[in-house]
């Protein structure tokens, strides 16, 4: 396809309407929650062609998800599974701090084995992103995701990896030589400051990071922009600013923004530019993935016309 080739989990997700405990809630938006579903969207609507595989239960929820998907213009490629799909539940605790509790374990998302992504969609990528939430939910998924790394790697195909560290699946000491094998076999990497700290320099997670390997380090620091290192030479973007109500799901349509510009040739400069207002979007809108913007929107966002 030359595009974008991700897997991972996908879930449903349950996003209490308004502000408050959970016990306060009165009405639930079911949103689809999965970094690299959310990853796969932004693309899509950026104009690039982007694929997603992971495993699907048979229930309403997997065929939501896939449908979803599709809406947006991703390709998916669901395996069946007997397993439910995975579920979460998310509520907004206060303007200040976001809750989010998963019901996953034994999903239909955490049994994908290497045999499910097909060698010929990875050697015909353009380039193959995958996140640190993965290896966290199986041996069989961790054994898939360096399994599919090692494929891409050896087809010249580049590998994207979002760190992506998620405490509440993994302790700091069993994630920290996973992801940074991870990082390793990437040639494009993103990091929090904190992600990176896990297991490189911790004042200088840009140099720390690139000495892994990757040659495109990306680190996202939230309302703080970005620094990178690309190519050999620094870079450093701030964010721009918005009114925040809902920042899950804004790394991912960075990554996203950067991914598309990449796929469509953009030098660095731009890649890093659209990687910043696809966040910015994505803070400005309640859900995972409902805020990730189309070309048109991000243009009028250069006019100041959206978000101001
Ligand atoms: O990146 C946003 C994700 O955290 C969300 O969509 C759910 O994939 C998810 C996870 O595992 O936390």
């Amino acid at each position: 396809s030359g595009g974008l080739l991700t897997f991972g989990e996908s879930m449903g997700i349950f996003v209490a309407d308004g502000i408050g405990p959970l016990d306060n809630a009165r009405g639930f938006t079911l949103g689809v929650a999965g970094a690299e579903s959310n990853v796969a969207i932004g693309v899509a609507r950026l104009g690039g062609s982007a694929t997603w595989l992971g495993r699907l239960g048979p229930d309403a929820t997997g065929a939501i998800i896939a449908a979803r998907l599709r809406a947006s213009g991703v390709r998916v490629l669901a395996v069946p599974d007997d397993a439910h799909t995975g579920l979460m539940i998310r509520y907004q605790r206060s303007s200040q701090f976001i809750q989010a509790d998963y019901h996953r374990a034994g999903s239909a998302g955490s049994r994908l084995v290497p045999a499910d992504v097909p060698r010929a969609e990875v050697e015909s990528a353009g380039i193959v992103h995958v996140t640190g939430i993965t290896p966290a939910l199986s041996d069989s998924c961790r054994a898939t995701v360096f399994h599919v790394v090692e494929q891409a790697r050896a087809a010249g195909v580049p590998v994207s990896v979002d760190v992506n560290y998620r405490g509440k699946l993994w302790s700091r000491s069993d994630a920290a030589p996973v992801l940074r094998d991870l990082v390793s076999r990437a040639d494009v990497v993103f990091a929090g400051p904190e992600e990176a700290a896990l297991f490189t320099d911790a004042d200088d997670p840009v140099g720390g990071l690139a000495k892994l390997g990757p040659t495109e380090v990306v680190v996202k620091d939230g309302a703080r922009g970005c620094v990178a290192l690309i190519g050999g030479e620094r870079f450093e973007v701030p964010a721009l600013k918005v009114t925040a109500v809902d920042t899950v799901g804004a790394g991912d349509a960075f990554v996203a923004g950067y991914l598309a510009e990449r796929l469509a040739g953009a030098d660095a400069g731009r890649r890093l530019r659209t990687a910043i207002a696809a966040g910015a979007f994505a803070v400005t809108v309640p859900g995972d993935c409902e805020g990730l913007p189309n070309r048109a929107e991000l243009a009028a966002l250069d006019g100041g016309d959206i978000v101001r």
